[in-house]
């Protein structure tokens, strides 16, 4: 019996289910007796370190943790989990941590996009049983802007480069802590938890060599989702975001199954886009929960859900706060959340007053889950202009003139899933959902979409140098070389695409391996079997 620590914030599930896929049963700590009565304490969690720090002195867990930690029984802390283990962190300096092991928590300060959001390697320190049965090349799923820097060495099992080399896990006798996420690292991820579970022993095996380790850019399926006209909840895939064909709505597939699918082929994360969710309220019948409750059984890699991200008031009058809908979300087993329409309606009234107002959704899911666990889906549309002077918009200078022959252009952001055009564009808008808090873009084209024809490398390049959080390239893919020239002609740590997996066109091992030999670092295909 495995006892999780769920402080409220964070995607519990995903442990939950793969330490059940494992064979093992879970306990949620309810009280304080749980802790001290536990035999193995995994502590997982993501957010705000000082927003953890609060809650667990509010339920009264810091002495009963302390005390476990000290009396050195076996404990597993992930990510945030980690982090709780030092004295203080800069992300909420009046903060205490539980001070188990000495040292402060960091911002990276480094010339790379902040989170750091992928698959990266670890050096091993020293010999652990925790590693048992992995090869020294595996690569684990990070997400996180701040890392430990302990005061000495001696608990230091793992360290990663990112900008700098920092710690990226820890070993004190029982006491184990990763930065990564087992899970959600797929089968080595998995592999790390079973060898928790068995009772980390120590190990002979030599430590490999120190090498320089790489983030990999990430290859992403996207399931565009929604009920066709019979009511059942299908995969669907649009032309420049029309879903229908001779009037119905294309069906690709199963949502759960598709996901499963890509998981097994080897996708570094999986985004379903619920793209009807801005007409009704998305907790109502809750499909979306259920696909991803189902979807996180068996999938151990990232899971975003977008769509429907917003305010709402019941027929009865009731409101609830995208904040709400998130945690309902996150508490099914998606990592992240993707805000596209509301997010263009908080910067239209952000860039009215210049201030934030700490109650849009961008910034209250931020606050307690983490800048890295919001996405903001970009839903731009190219205008043609004949000069900058033409527009107030961002403007730039295209190679594909429009059809007056014009060669600037800007991008138009959209809201309802390109229906309503606004006027506002998409540099501008990625900008400010960085300023109040957002830790990543999803950048779609509206031109590209399903059309095969490459990705917009001038809209990606444009949004990339804007912001210093990570960039998802996304529409157009049509071939593998169509996601190397995105990643050596603009500097996204990832590319999404949807189509082209959906009709069995280009499988992901395929683009995987074409990278590979254009040396793309990117994950290798997982073993599943
Ligand atoms: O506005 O917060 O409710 O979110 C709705 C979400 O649904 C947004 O993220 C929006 O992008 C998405 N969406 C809405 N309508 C559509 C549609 O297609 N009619 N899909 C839609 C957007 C775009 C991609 C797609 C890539 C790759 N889909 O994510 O998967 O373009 O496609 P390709 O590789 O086949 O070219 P809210």
């Amino acid at each position: 019996m495995i006892t999780l620590l769920d402080y409220g914030a964070g995607n519990v599930r995903s442990v939950i289910n793969a330490i059940e896929s494992l064979g093992e049963t879970v306990r949620i700590v309810s009280d304080k007796n749980d802790i001290i009565t536990a035999k193995k304490l995994v502590f997982p969690g993501v957010g705000n370190f000082g927003s953890m720090m609060r809650i667990l002195r509010a339920k009264k867990y810091v002495e009963p943790l302390r005390d476990y930690l000290l009396a050195d029984r076996p404990f597993l802390g992930i990510c945030m989990g980690l982090q709780a283990l030092f004295t203080k962190s800069e992300e909420a300096p009046d903060e205490k941590g539980l001070n188990i092991i000495p040292g402060v928590v960091k911002r990276f300060d480094i010339d790379l996009a902040v989170p750091h959001i992928g698959w990266n390697g670890v050096n091993r320190c020293k010999p652990s049983g925790f590693f048992n049965g992995l090869g020294n090349d595996e690569k684990f799923y990070f997400v996180h802007s701040y890392y430990i820097a302990p005061e000495d060495e001696d608990a230091v099992l793992t360290k990663t480069d990112y900008g700098i080399r920092f710690v990226s896990s820890i070993r004190k006798g029982n006491i184990i802590a990763t930065q990564f996420h087992p899970e959600k690292s797929s089968v080595a991820g998995l592999t790390l938890l079973r060898n928790f579970i068995a009772g980390i022993g120590e190990t002979d095996a030599p430590l490999p060599p120190i090498g320089l380790t790489r983030l990999s850019k990430r290859i992403i399926a996207c399931l565009d989702v929604r009920t066709n006209d019979r009511g059942d909840l299908i995969v669907t895939k649009g032309d420049q975001y029309d879903v229908r064909e001779k009037g119905n709505v294309r069906n690709l597939g199963k949502p759960v199954e598709l996901a499963q699918r890509y998981y097994e082929e080897g996708a570094d994360e999986i985004t379903f886009l619920n793209i009807t969710g801005f007409r009704a309220f998305p907790l109502k019948d809750m499909p979306m929960i259920e696909v991803l409750k189902l979807t996180s059984q068996n999938v151990f890699v990232p899971l975003t859900i977008g769509g429907g991200i917003r305010d709402y008031i019941d027929k009865d009058g009731k409101r609830y706060t995208p904040l709400e809908v998130a945690d309902a979300y996150f508490r099914s087993g998606a990592d992240k959340i993707s805000i596209g329409s509301d997010a263009v309606l908080i910067v239209e009234d952000y860039l009215k007053t210049g201030e934030k107002t700490g109650q849009s959704s961008i910034e209250q899911i931020s606050a307690v889950y983490g800048n890295q666990a919001v996405v903001i889906s970009i839903d731009p549309r190219r205008v043609y202009v004949t000069s900058p002077d033409a527009t107030d918009h961002q403007v730039i200078k295209t190679a594909f003139p429009g059809p007056g022959g014009e060669t600037w252009c800007w991008y138009q952001c959209t809201v309802k899933g390109g229906r309503e055009g606004r006027n506002l564009d998409a540099v501008t808008l990625a900008k400010a959902c960085e300023e109040l808090g957002a830790g990543e873009i999803l950048l779609n084209c509206i031109d590209r979409d399903g059309t095969n024809s490459g990705f917009d490398l001038e809209l990606i390049n444009a949004v990339k140098a804007a912001v210093t959080i990570p960039v998802i390239a996304s529409s157009g893919a049509g071939n593998a070389a169509h996601f190397y020239d995105v990643f050596s002609k603009t500097q996204v740590e990832s590319a999404l695409a949807a189509g082209i997996f959906h009709r069995r066109e280009v499988p992901i091992s395929e683009v995987k391996s074409y990278l590979m030999t254009q040396h793309v670092e990117i994950r290798p295909l997982a073993n599943l079997k």
